[in-house]
């Protein structure tokens, strides 16, 4: 062990002895303001913690040690994501059961946590894949259900056919592929539970509006996520219309464009439209175009850039002009059947997708109808039109002349009158498909009876406990499907025998309400108390990765907003957000070698350090150096153990916050770590010294008026890194200066610490204040110099971290000033007195200096024929 971890091993039990088993003394200490909740993403639990939750950790434990020597009753919670396939696909590489597997990376994190000494309110502790906890997930899920916000339905689904489970929308990517997998996914359909998040959708956005301390960036890919249009649904008629099944003779379009609707020249429709499957039964052709464009085994498909169509031989009359030309109806692959009513109004002269379809059929002889032009008439007009500039042209009939947003208006209000129409918003946002076929996660409380149906199990009979096997884990296709003593089960409403669902939930479940959890965590008897969330809720910081920008905060806001209007929590002024100021943390780089002709990454083996360079093994070739996203395959990871065990907690701590604002990317450099080192080093002697002085020079607390320049100077300095400080951790969270504010006010007090004219008591309480305001960073450090300064004046040791936050004192105006006394042109000594001695009558300066000791010494009772005072000097000629 070195010396820096001998610091951490030698404070670490004391704390725990005063703290009762946590690491911070001030805990014990009551609170005498009002709640302030701190929380981080909870980790998953992989065994190992990186740099990234090092630094994401560091960042809310500092905070919370700043919030609780400033006398807030704070709440720091800290639990486990540990459902899932992560935990369930490491256990499968490892061979171990995955509840064995996690129990024991969740002692190892712990411990790692400990190591940087990370003080968490571990008695708020929860574990998602513990049954006490996801029994209440489980009772969600039956409340969601209860309020029909959680259904069944067959659905065209993502399929990850590495992972062999379903993926919700969300977890696929722009290419089609799985965020975890990377497999490219396919469609299946299956009979699986949604949550009705599409009925928050319109709350989750407007919502978003109140959310003052979230990133900017962060609301906008919610904002974009959800997808609100505002728009107009318009019906119209079908003419001679001979549908059977289809039991209506109108098409609904949803349209954000009602002031086009001159401009309409055919409608289109999605291939699952009711219409075209009643359509194919008997039309052989129309069923080839939709197998054309349909995925083998779902049926459905979109295709966003098609131009095909099918021209179904039905016509439908336009509302607002029904003499018209009859409208033509063609299916086209281009239009979403799961968006608005999944038919389209057709605008070739205003819509791109429209002008292509309308020119793919029609070629050169396609003709338009435009109804929107610019306003200023002599502008060329290019198909399609699209700005929302322009004015209606003379083919929009009565509303020719009006601007667009005036035509809007006028449109549907007219539409409106006919009961032709209504205005209405559309959103992108699809419900969350929550079924998993997997076996690591909450089983869905649902029973399946041949006479009732779905049954919610009972409340008295949850939880469903998930069943402990081996050899389930790691199957795809509902694992739980195979154990028949879990599957057979009896109906709770009519008794006769029955099946349990066996699927599992998708595990942003889990955490869509862990935060509210933490409030009351051991309630056995209510997901938790009203009154004990309504105290602590919202969280006031969240700190965690900006990766879960969309899914795990929308999931999040969704569950909150539920259990707010079913008033399991929340006043009747709140809207159930859950969570008031948002901090995403910036990724860590590792520093990547990289070999320059081949590209290749090297690994440390291959490198040799010379001096301050760097080179390839056995050459002269420098390697090229970069900042990238750490990854095995980079060999750019760094160990955090390793660096605490080399460097000490507190140096570790300092560094990552030192190296860049939180919210940046780190580029980690371990070399850096020795300023950082040198710094700490720095305080620990601060303290030898100045301890060393008091055993020797009384110490007399001199009053602030008699300060001279310097000490003015050093204490106007403290209260200015105090306040400094203050703000960084109370609302800037800018931490990366509050270290260069420790140490420019480390090197202030070094500046100062031998110089006589500085008190020894007001060096003493400058080092004791920049002691304290170092706490909440590098307590060990705090904590060692303190405990030198207090055994050289022989007080019994107490813990520095017990301290109340410091007030930062008003500046005081220096009223001193130091004068150069020259006799005959000389510099004889230097006089210190007030400023304004400037401005007085040179002769009674003159009184005042003949009262020191230096004015008789120098002058005495000799003649003073001049006397001339300026700023810092005063000149005196004697006659002989
Ligand atoms: C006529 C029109 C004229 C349109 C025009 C746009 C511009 P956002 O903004 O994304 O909500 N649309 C409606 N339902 C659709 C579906 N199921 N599949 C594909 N496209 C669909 O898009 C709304 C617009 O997308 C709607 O407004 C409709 O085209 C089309 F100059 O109606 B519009
Ligand atoms: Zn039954």
């Amino acid at each position: 062990m070195n010396g820096k971890r001998m610091l951490d091993a030698k404070w670490i039990p004391r704390w725990k002895t005063l703290a009762k088993g946590g690491l911070n003394p001030r805990k014990a200490v009551p609170s005498t303001k009002s709640k302030v909740y701190n929380l981080t993403m909870f980790p998953y639990p992989s065994g190992m913690l990186h740099l990234g939750h090092l630094k994401v950790y560091t960042i809310s434990d500092v905070v919370t040690r700043f919030n609780r020597m400033k006398g807030y009753d704070v709440i720091h919670p800290m639990g486990w994501d540990a459902f899932g396939l992560p935990a369930e696909n490491a256990a499968v590489e490892r061979k171990v059961n995955p509840a064995v597997w996690t129990t024991s990376n969740i002692s190892k994190m712990k411990a790692q946590m400990e190591m940087f000494l990370a003080d968490f309110d571990w008695e708020r502790c929860v574990t998602t894949c513990d049954p006490s906890y996801y029994k209440w997930t489980q009772k969600i899920f039956l409340l969601l259900h209860e309020h029909g916000l959680a259904y069944r339905k067959k659905a065209e689904i993502n399929w990850d056919p590495i992972d062999m489970t379903v993926l919700a929308n969300e977890q696929v990517d722009d290419e089609g592929r799985s965020w975890r997998s990377g497999a490219l996914v396919e469609k299946k359909l299956l009979e699986q539970w949604f949550l009705g998040i599409t009925k928050y959708a319109s709350a989750l956005n407007k919502d978003l509006d109140t959310l003052d301390e979230w990133p900017h960036s962060v609301k906008t890919m919610q904002r974009n996520w959800i997808g609100e249009s505002e728009g107009a649904n318009i019906d119209f008629k079908l003419i001679g219309s001979r549908l059977v099944t289809v039991d209506s003779d109108v098409l609904t379009c949803f349209t954000t464009r009602p002031d086009t609707l001159h401009s309409v020249q055919f409608l289109a429709l999605a291939l699952d439209h009711p219409i075209i499957k009643e359509l194919s039964f008997v039309d052989i052709s129309l069923r080839d175009f939709v197998s054309k464009h349909s995925d083998s085994k779902s049926n459905v498909t979109t295709e966003p850039d098609s131009k095909d169509g099918y021209m179904l031989g039905l016509f439908a009359e336009n509302p607002v002009d029904p003499d018209g030309d009859a409208i033509p109806v063609y299916a086209a692959p281009y239009v979403i059947g799961s968006y608005g009513s999944g038919c389209v109004m057709g605008c070739p002269s205003h819509d791109a997708r429209d002008y292509d379809f309308w020119v793919d059929k029609f070629g050169d002889s396609a003709e338009f109808k435009p109804t929107v032009v610019p306003k200023n008439s002599s502008l060329e007009v290019e198909l399609p039109y699209r700005p929302k500039q322009g004015i209606l042209n003379e083919n929009a009939g009565k509303y020719a002349g009006l601007t667009v947003p005036e035509a809007q208006e006028a449109v549907v209000k007219d539409l409106e009158a006919k009961g032709l129409g209504f205005k209405t918003k559309q959103y992108r946002i699809r419900d969350w498909l929550i079924s998993r076929q997997r076996y690591w996660g909450a089983p869905i409380p649902i029973i399946h009876c041949n006479s009732c149906g779905v049954v919610p199990v009972p409340d008295e009979d949850l939880p469903v406990l998930l069943p402990q096997v081996e050899g389930l884990v790691g199957k795809g296709g509902s694992p739980l499907n195979q154990l028949e003593e879990f599957v057979n089960c009896k109906c709770p409403k009519c008794g006769s025998d029955a099946k349990r669902d066996t699927d599992t939930m998708d595990t942003f479940m889990d955490s869509s309400w862990y935060f509210l959890r933490y409030t009351d965590p051991k309630n056995e008897k209510e997901i938790f108390s009203k009154e004990l969330a309504d105290r602590l809720m919202p969280v006031d910081k969240y700190i965690g990765g900006v990766e879960h920008a969309i899914l795990h905060l929308l999931y999040s806001r969704f569950i909150s907003k539920f259990l707010h209007d079913i008033k399991a929590w929340g006043g009747e002024n709140t809207n159930g957000e859950p969570i008031k100021r948002l901090i995403t943390q910036g990724m860590v780089h590792g520093k990547t070698f990289i070999e320059p002709k081949t590209g290749r990454f090297l690994q440390k083996h291959e490198l040799e350090i010379s001096g301050s360079k760097v080179f390839i093994k056995g050459t002269s070739v420098e390697p090229e150096v970069t900042y990238e996203k750490m990854s095995k395959s980079k060999h750019n990871g760094a160990d955090p153990a390793e660096c605490i065990q080399k460097y000490g907690a507190d140096a570790t701590r300092a560094h990552i916050l030192f190296q860049a604002p939180i919210t940046d990317i780190l580029n980690w450099d371990e070399g850096k770590i020795v300023g950082v080192q040198r710094w700490l080093k720095k305080v620990i002697s601060l303290a030898e010294t100045i301890g060393e002085r008091l055993t020797k020079e009384p110490e007399e607390t001199k009053p602030i008026k008699d300060f001279n320049e310097k000490e003015t100077q050093l204490f106007n300095d403290v209260q200015d890194y105090i306040g400094s400080v203050t703000d960084s951790f109370g609302y800037t969270l800018s931490l990366n200066t509050v270290i260069s504010d420790y140490m420019k006010l480390t090197n202030n007090i070094a500046d100062n610490v031998n110089d006589p004219q500085v008190s020894i008591s007001l060096l003493k309480s400058s080092l004791e204040k920049l002691l304290t305001i170092m706490a909440p960073v590098t307590p060990v450090t705090s904590e060692e110099a303190n405990e030198i300064l207090l055994a050289k004046q022989s007080i019994p040791w107490q813990s520095i971290l017990k301290a109340d936050w410091p007030d930062m004192e008003p500046r005081i105006e220096n009223t001193q000033m130091n004068f150069s006394v020259m006799i005959n042109g000389k510099v004889r000594f230097v006089f210190s007195g007030d400023k304004s001695l400037v401005e007085k009558d040179p002769n009674a300066v003159l009184d005042i200096i003949l009262g020191t000791e230096n004015g008789q010494k120098h002058i005495g009772s000799k003649e003073v024929k001049r006397v001339i005072i300026k700023p810092k000097m005063m000149s005196f000629v004697l006659g002989k």
